[in-house]
């Protein structure tokens, strides 16, 4: 009796905590498997939970590159949790690029994000969105319809506002088509673009679906960015109702100049509002 007293006391004082982890997995998105890499931080004990970022990347991105890898390494350092994915049609993920539009990316963050819930270790009161360019813009659409009940915090990197705009003139990054008979695809940057993804982007309601978040949102963008030129990030963050905006001087739409700094706004922003 007194040594299972005394294992048991032991036992309360050693609660092991739980070891980071990064693990690749595969998950169901709305045109097929997505492949996605999740980081776990370091936990207390087996019973903690964490914040945790969703992380997004943009149009023919993926999610090994070296910004998202980044973010996720530092938050995981920092105790917050997030999960990276290649959209349908991008990277090691299924689906025709061609097939691909911001529509069924918003269906693929919910799918994920249903998966991330499903973590017994993620506090699913304390989940935040990130996106790179295109990514921003479904990071954002996203968070204003699922609201600030589910997604407590947004980041947007050089978000894509042009799309719709440029859409409707019948340009994409600088491939030109007729917007009255829009082709059944159209190269853009190597990659074929479906006439379904400009039908959607015509037609979204980008700004006014983003606008209904009401939490906090972080916007930062290069002056030097050539594909999405900053003043379509300086229009989400004044539409919203509590956004930061960090001009980054000189910096491209990878965001790579100031890199030290860009990613310290990220962690001192979730770190604080997750
Ligand atoms: C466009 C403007 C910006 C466009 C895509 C982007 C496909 C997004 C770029 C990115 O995600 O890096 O007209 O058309």
């Amino acid at each position: 009796m007194r040594r299972l007293a005394l294992f048991l006391l032991l036992a309360t004082l050693f609660i092991p905590a739980s070891a980071q982890s990064t693990t690749p997995l595969t998950l169901q998105g709305s045109k097929g498997k997505l492949k996605a890499v999740i980081h776990k931080p370091r936990l207390a004990s087996k019973k903690s939970k964490c914040a945790f970022v969703m992380i997004l990347h943009g149009f023919t991105g993926n999610k090994n590159e070296t910004l998202l890898e980044q973010i996720s390494k530092g938050l995981q350092q920092r105790g917050i949790g997030s999960i990276r994915f290649d959209f349908n049609g991008h990277g090691e993920s299924e689906g025709p690029f061609q097939e691909m539009t911001i529509e069924n990316e918003i269906e693929d963050v919910k799918k994920v994000l249903n998966y991330v819930k499903s973590q017994p270790w993620v506090d699913v009161k304390r989940l935040g969105l990130a996106g790179h360019s295109q990514g921003g813009v479904v990071a954002s659409m996203t968070a204003g319809l699922l609201g600030s009940d589910q997604i407590k915090a947004l980041v947007l990197l050089a978000p894509a506002a042009n799309i719709g705009e440029d859409v409707r003139h019948g340009s994409l990054l600088g491939t030109k088509f007729n917007i009255n008979q829009i082709p059944e695809r159209t190269m853009v940057w190597n990659h074929p673009v479906g006439r379904r993804y400009i039908e959607v982007a015509r037609d979204m309601k980008m700004y006014e679906t983003a606008f209904q978040f009401t939490g906090p949102v972080c916007v930062i963008h290069g002056s030097a960015d050539n594909a999405v030129p900053c003043k379509y990030g300086k229009k989400y963050a004044d539409g919203y109702k509590n956004a930061t905006w960090v001009l980054q001087k000189d910096d491209g739409h990878g965001l790579g100049k100031h890199r030290a700094q860009t990613l310290s706004t990220i962690y001192n922003f979730f770190e604080k509002k997750l």
